[in-house]
């Protein structure tokens, strides 16, 4: 069978990247079995062979009404997939969906009839908010990073900022690569579009949020990009559970230290 990645260097560069960071998300262990998801809008890259493909599924509602995204085309993880299988076979472990003129429902086009990862609704969610708010993302990764989940059932940590402030000041990188912070999302079912508004509405502020006693969610211009933010957050935990670990509460930048990075990045 032939692939629509066949002959389109650039939408078989984005799914590759792809699966490159679903890679990286297996390795760093914040992706045990099927944990974890991502999409990217690949509308840019849609031609239209590609619009006039026939669907290979049934039009299936995503339980939200997301009018910007009618006609949009996006590459999604599977249900139930493993990240560690996308990181090699991302075309048999996702597929190419495309949103219907109602913007609830969608069908999928490519290359196999796999149904899209549970956390649609908010992947969905967030991708509209990005075309609303003109910032020209094109990327979510939902993901499990041990040390920020384990941080998350701290109730200490989950007041405005604070984790914000404490994982700035273990190393200077993470304010300058990170530099709007994390935003909490409180405890909501997965998969439940509870989950999905409370999510858009903390990206209003944040590139990367934390739900509560789950995982974490990061948008990006691409997949790169977002799962960088993830990655520096997650360097900051370590270290601040280093310190933990050998017995002391680490010191962390002072504020005028902080304060001196901004000015000097122009955060
Ligand atoms: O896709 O991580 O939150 C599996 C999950 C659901
Ligand atoms: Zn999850």
């Amino acid at each position: 069978m032939k692939s629509i990645l066949e002959n389109r260097p650039e939408l078989t560069r984005r799914v590759e990247e792809v699966a490159e960071v679903a890679g990286y998300l297996w390795q760093k262990g914040w992706a045990e079995r099927n944990g974890g998801n991502i999409t990217i809008n690949i509308t840019a890259c849609v031609d239209d062979d590609i619009r006039r493909m026939p669907p290979i599924s049934d039009p299936i509602p995503f339980g939200m009404t997301l009018p910007r995204l009618k006609g949009c085309y996006f590459f999604c993880k599977g249900t139930n997939r493993r990240m560690r299988d996308l990181a090699r076979r991302p075309m048999e472990n996702g597929s190419v969906i495309r949103i219907l003129d109602d913007g609830a429902s969608y069908e999928i086009v490519a290359d196999e009839p796999v149904r899209p990862t549970s956390e649609l609704a908010s992947h969905l969610a967030m991708h509209e908010q990005m075309i609303a708010s003109g910032n020209g993302y094109t990327a979510a990764i939902h993901t499990h990073p041990i040390n920020l989940v384990a941080m998350s059932h701290n109730r200490a940590f989950l007041g405005k900022d604070t984790l914000t402030r404490l994982l700035w000041s273990m190393i200077p990188e993470t304010r300058a690569f990170c530099p709007k912070g994390l935003g909490i999302v409180p405890y909501a079912m997965p998969s439940s579009v509870e989950l999905a508004r409370a999510t858009v509405r903390e990206l209003a502020e944040y590139d990367v949020v934390l739900w509560e006693k789950h995982g974490v969610c990061a948008v990006g211009p691409d997949v790169m990009q977002a799962f960088d933010q993830i990655d520096v957050l997650a360097k900051s935990a370590d270290i601040y559970l280093s310190a933990r670990a050998m017995g002391f509460e680490p010191e962390g930048m002072t504020d005028a230290q902080m304060d001196e990075l901004k000015e000097a990045f122009g955060l």
